[in-house]
């Protein structure tokens, strides 16, 4: 391409500091160094996470940055020592890497990868340096993937090749909320056939929890949210029940006791609120119950509760990314998509132009949409 090698000048949603709407600046991006990947970034999802960060919840984020984690796009130029990924094919930036060598990659069980961004947020991608730039001032890259941009520059551990005919406005979604539900359901909480669930949160990533839970064969799905507007699309994602627990002047997991004889085999906190993960928690049967945390909660939150729950037969899990190894199996789910497996379409409210992306926002916060996808 014409660009490869130089600098690209293009528009970004740049986060200069917590409680500002984001500012469409014009900004620099640097070209692809070794081992790593520039991609025009075609959609891209808002989720509840890059609102964290706008809404000062989360601690330790450098700014100015670049938010954005679910993105689709194609590659416009790679860097040297880059193999498998070549400009023109269509890839999905990952929140998690994978390098295929450390600890947590070699092991089966883990999903995770010590060059991760997930929990680290120093906005740097590996090298420890930034790609972006605006009126001088280097910008960090949330998650190491930044979508809320025309171009992004991400690791190639941190970027997976997925079906030339994927429609990119819709599994975008692949990069962050579908995956993180969907998984969270088949692979951390392994959810048995037959067995009854409880979701807590009805926005993209808990409704994506319970369309996995529907795969796997799940014989009660109860929906909990304290928005009432959210069941009608719950019960089109799968679920069989939807509770409100603003409707009962007693604890919901008393009401989900009486609900499912003695507690749900699985339950899933997926809002970020330490309260619900306790109640999450306390809604899972005693002897062999299973809680899995989702939500991401505010950095100075800490969860309490008793731990003879945990010594009477639960087990409490957390489950980041939905526990895909990111690069092994992102291209197989967006297959699994293109082959009609699940309808993540459902899960998209709105659609709007990238430089209406403050709205996008205020639509999330107001509860008004599941995901807008910004096409640029
Ligand atoms: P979104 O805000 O769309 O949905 C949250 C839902 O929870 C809304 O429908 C609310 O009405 C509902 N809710 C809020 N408070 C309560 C309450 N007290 N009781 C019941 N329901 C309530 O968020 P999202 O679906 O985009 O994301 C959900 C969480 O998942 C959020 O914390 C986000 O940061 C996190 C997440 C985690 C991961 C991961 O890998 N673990 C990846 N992305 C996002
Ligand atoms: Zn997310
Ligand atoms: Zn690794």
């Amino acid at each position: 391409m014409a660009t490869a090698g130089k600098i690209i000048k293009c528009k970004a949603a740049v986060c200069w500091g917590p409680n500002k709407p984001l500012s469409i600046e014009d900004v620099e991006v640097a070209p692809p160094k070794e081992h790593e990947v520039r991609i025009k970034i075609v959609a891209t999802g808002i989720c509840r996470s890059d609102e964290h960060v706008l809404s000062g919840s989360l601690n330790d984020i450098k700014f100015p940055i670049i938010l954005g984690h679910e993105g689709a796009g194609i590659v416009e130029s790679v860097g040297s020592r880059v193999t498998g990924i070549k400009p023109g094919d269509k890839v999905i930036p990952l929140i998690i890497p994978q390098c295929g060598k450390c600890r947590c990659c070699v092991n089966p069980e883990s999903n995770f990868c010590y060059k991760n961004f997930f929990g680290k947020f120093d906005g740097k991608i590996v090298e420890n340096t930034t790609r972006f730039t605006c009126k001088g001032i280097g910008i960090h890259s949330f998650l190491g993937t930044g979508t809320f941009s025309e171009y992004t520059v991400v690791d190639d551990i941190a970027v997976a090749k997925i079906h030339d005919d994927a429609p990119l406005d819709r599994v975008c979604l692949i990069g962050c909320g579908f995956s993180t539900g969907y998984g969270s359901a088949l692979n951390t909480a392994k959810v048995k056939h037959g067995s009854t669930c409880a979701v807590f949160g009805l926005g993209g990533v808990g409704l994506s929890v319970i369309i996995g839970c529907k795969v796997a064969g799940a014989s009660r799905i109860i929906a909990v949210d304290i928005n009432n507007n959210k069941f009608a699309k719950a019960m089109e994602c799968g679920a069989t029940e939807c509770i409100n627990p603003k409707d009962y002047d007693r604890p919901i997991q008393e009401v989900l006791a009486e609900m499912t004889d003695d507690g749900v085999d699985y339950s899933f906190e997926v809002i970020g609120n330490t309260g619900v993960m306790e109640s999450a928690l306390s809604s899972s049967h005693f002897g062999c119950g299973t809680t899995i945390i989702v939500g991401v909660a505010p950095s100075s939150a800490k969860m309490s509760f008793d731990p003879l729950l945990i010594l009477t037969g639960r087990t409490l899990k957390g489950s980041t990314f939905g526990g895909w190894k990111s690069k092994d199996h992102i291209p197989q789910l967006v297959c699994d998509y293109m082959n009609k497996k699940f309808n993540l379409d459902l899960l998209i409210t709105h659609k709007l132009p990238f430089e209406k992306i403050n709205e996008g926002f205020k639509l999330l916060c107001n509860g008004e949409s599941i995901r807008t996808v910004l096409t640029l």
